[in-house]
């Protein structure tokens, strides 16, 4: 059994030497960035692979929600989620919109399309859900309400590269869904990210936006941004692309993995049981309740001193954080499944590098742990 840290990820990179001819294109054209050879090639690839028709890329998924704000010129109010990372809420503070947190439901870690509702004052312009884990929103019910109280809807869909419901891509959701391809995530290059959006029109503002407002050399429409993504990082892109396939299946057969031997774990609740979707297999969160003998907390830190960097995504809540506590919608008693699942949440490392006796390891300490006297503690987690 190995001793070297067993990380909640690891990127899932090609042999090296795939990727020289890539650098050798790139070498002798001399076209580093600004839009060129395999930006356009990847644009095109990633339309296909995900089943979207109008995708732009970004040097990442931050700037590219920063920019779906923009691009759609949402201000005032927007509802999104306290379950999420902090990048989601950010997005709408870079822009001067004021984030209003709703209460998820506790199945799925998304947004609860009730709770939406219940939040529309007449300062609302939009909706900012989250398919955490690349777990689908209830997309019909969000679309529904964007559309009797004519709300814009921009999906963080950062987790859900590749994902499907029903047969469809789950970025094609909503006015905007923007996707991460940082090196934590399923699909990497590096960094990076896209706006998948509805419309050539949408596309070509969302283009001029990206590379500081420009249509053409001297002709600026917007006060835009550098958010474009290099030539390198598209390069990289368009060799994951043959390899993503088997990336996913990989992830599949772990997540098989802890689903088989967890079912047997009592106090060990898996969140994504039963998937009615497609899904990428991006995260393993599991819940500890309270009839497991140890807190999460505690879980957490039997899993460091064994070397197993588990994460607790996402704990704390964006509503805990300094720059978001004083909203009234803040507040823990309106978000009470978002605290309980982040009181109770733990992700299991999963990527397609992990060995047998790795995974082997992160079981045996959840087991063990399992078999310890239950502590008055634990019960109150
Ligand atoms: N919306 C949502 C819902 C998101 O989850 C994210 C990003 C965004 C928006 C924004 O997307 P980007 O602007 O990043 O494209 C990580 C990622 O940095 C972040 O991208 C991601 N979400 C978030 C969920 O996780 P940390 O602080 O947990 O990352 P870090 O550096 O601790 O990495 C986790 C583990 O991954 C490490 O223990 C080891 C491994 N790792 C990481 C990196 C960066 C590697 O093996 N190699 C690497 O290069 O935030």
């Amino acid at each position: 059994m190995t001793d070297k840290p067993i990380y909640v990820t690891q990127p899932a990179l090609p042999p090296l030497e795939e990727f020289i001819p890539y650098l050798q294109q790139i070498w002798d054209n001399k076209i580093l960035t600004n839009c060129g050879p395999f930006h356009q090639q990847l644009e095109l690839a990633l339309a296909e692979y995900l089943g979207v028709k109008y995708i732009s890329l970004f040097a990442n998924a931050t700037l590219a929600l920063v920019t779906a704000l923009q691009a759609l010129r949402i201000t005032g109010d927007v509802i999104t989620t306290p379950y999420s990372f902090v990048a989601t809420a950010h997005s709408l503070k870079w822009n001067g919109i004021r984030p209003i947190f709703v209460d998820i439901d506790p199945k799925t870690c998304n947004l609860d399309p009730a709770a939406i509702e219940a939040a529309i004052t007449p300062q609302t312009t939009a909706i900012m859900p989250v398919h955490v884990y690349g777990t689908p929103c209830d997309v019909e019910a969000i679309q529904r309400i964007a559309e009797n109280y004519n709300l814009k809807v921009i999906y963080d869909a950062a987790h859900a590269f590749g994902c499907k419901v029903n047969g469809q891509s789950l970025c094609s959701f909503g006015d905007i869904s923007v996707v991460s391809f940082h090196a934590t995530k399923v699909f990497n290059t590096f960094e990076g990210g896209a706006i998948i959006c509805q419309d050539a029109k949408t596309k070509a503002h969302i283009d001029h936006l990206k590379n500081f407002g420009f249509v053409d050399e001297t002709t600026v429409v917007a006060a835009g941004i550098n958010g474009k993504m290099s030539e390198i990082n598209a390069a990289f892109g368009m060799l994951q692309l043959k390899h993503i396939d088997a990336a996913i299946a990989k992830r599949a057969q772990i997540s098989k993995f802890y689903n088989e031997r967890l079912r047997f774990v009592r106090g060990i609740s898996i969140l994504q049981d039963n998937l009615t979707h497609e899904s990428n297999y991006s995260y393993f969160p599991i819940l500890v309740d309270a009839d497991y003998p140890i807190t999460r907390d505690a879980l957490y830190n039997q899993f460091r001193e064994k070397n197993i960097m588990a994460r607790r995504y996402f704990y704390p809540l964006i509503s805990e954080f300094p720059m978001y506590r004083g909203l009234p919608s803040a507040t823990a008693r309106l978000l009470p499944n978002a605290k309980e699942i982040s009181s109770r949440v733990i992700c299991l490392p999963l990527h397609p590098h992990l060995e047998e006796a790795e995974l082997e390891k992160v079981m045996s300490v959840i087991v063990e742990c399992a078999r310890k006297p239950v502590t008055k503690r634990a019960i109150r987690n």
